[in-house]
């Protein structure tokens, strides 16, 4: 492999250019770079570099959407049906809850699991929480991820971690994060986790990897 086509690749991310970073994605691979290599050394090295801008005063949310644009782009030319389960980290349920229709946030979420290599089912927005359930149970999750933005879904929230261990389905983990969300604590949630930003949720479900999953 040539690396600067990887440097390339990575630029094309950064800056936003989804038709060129098709274009190196094509580069690799025609010279036999497997898809997992050019997810690891291509967009998860640009994940980390979003993650340190991640800062009050470097914070741009334009740059990680539009880097997020790209990194869907990539994702949907080397795994045009999906990551297939046998290859994924794992599998991660995402969705806003009932009542509340902001999805901006949880569609970043999505594209960035799926940039990190995780097989993601998508419940969409203003979604019942028996769903997000129903939705782990079948497709066997690791984690349900939850975005809430408006203050009115908390209730509803704090309800899954008991409606989980109703159903025996206790060690699916709930990471909560968006604006409503994230100014609680775990605690008070009723989550395993709360997330600041997405690169939190990301770091999160890393740590869970090398223990358990
Ligand atoms: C855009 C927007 C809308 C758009 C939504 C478009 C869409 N498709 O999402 C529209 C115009 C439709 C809208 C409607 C309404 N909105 Co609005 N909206 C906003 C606004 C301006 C930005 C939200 C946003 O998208 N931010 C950008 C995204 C990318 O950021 P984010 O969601 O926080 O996500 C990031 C992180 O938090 C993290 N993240 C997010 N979720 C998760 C989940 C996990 C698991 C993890 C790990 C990380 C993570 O990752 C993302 C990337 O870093 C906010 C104000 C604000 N400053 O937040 C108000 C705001 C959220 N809206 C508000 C309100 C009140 C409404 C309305 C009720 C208004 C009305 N009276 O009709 C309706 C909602 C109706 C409903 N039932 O939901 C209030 C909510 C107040 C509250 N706390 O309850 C806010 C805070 C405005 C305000 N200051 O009053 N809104």
């Amino acid at each position: 492999m040539n690396p600067t086509v990887m440097y390339l690749l990575r630029d094309a991310v950064l800056d936003g250019d989804v038709s060129q970073a098709i274009i190196e994605v094509k580069n690799l691979l025609n010279t036999k770079v497997k898809p997992e290599k050019i997810i690891k050394e291509g967009v998860v090295k640009v994940m980390v570099e979003l993650d340190k801008k991640c800062t009050v005063e470097h914070f741009n949310l334009l740059e990680i959407m539009m880097a997020g644009r790209v990194i869907m782009a990539i994702v949907n030319e080397l795994y045009p049906i999906g990551i297939p389960s046998s290859q994924a980290k794992g599998t991660i349920i995402i969705g806003t809850p009932e009542g509340d229709i902001h999805d901006l946030g949880k569609n970043i979420v999505k594209i960035m699991l799926m940039g990190k290599g995780y097989r993601v089912i998508d419940c969409g927005k203003n979604c019942p929480i028996e769903e997000l359930i129903n939705a782990a149970e079948k497709e066997t999750a690791n984690a349900i991820f939850i975005s809430g933005l408006i203050s009115t879904i908390i209730p509803k929230v704090r309800e899954v971690k008991s409606k989980l261990s109703r159903r025996n389905l206790k060690d699916i983990k709930i990471v909560a994060g968006g604006g409503a969300l994230k100014q609680l604590t775990a605690k008070s949630l009723n989550v395993d986790y709360v997330a600041e930003t997405v690169f939190d949720g990301l770091n999160y479900l890393k740590e869970l990897h090398e223990v358990e999953l």
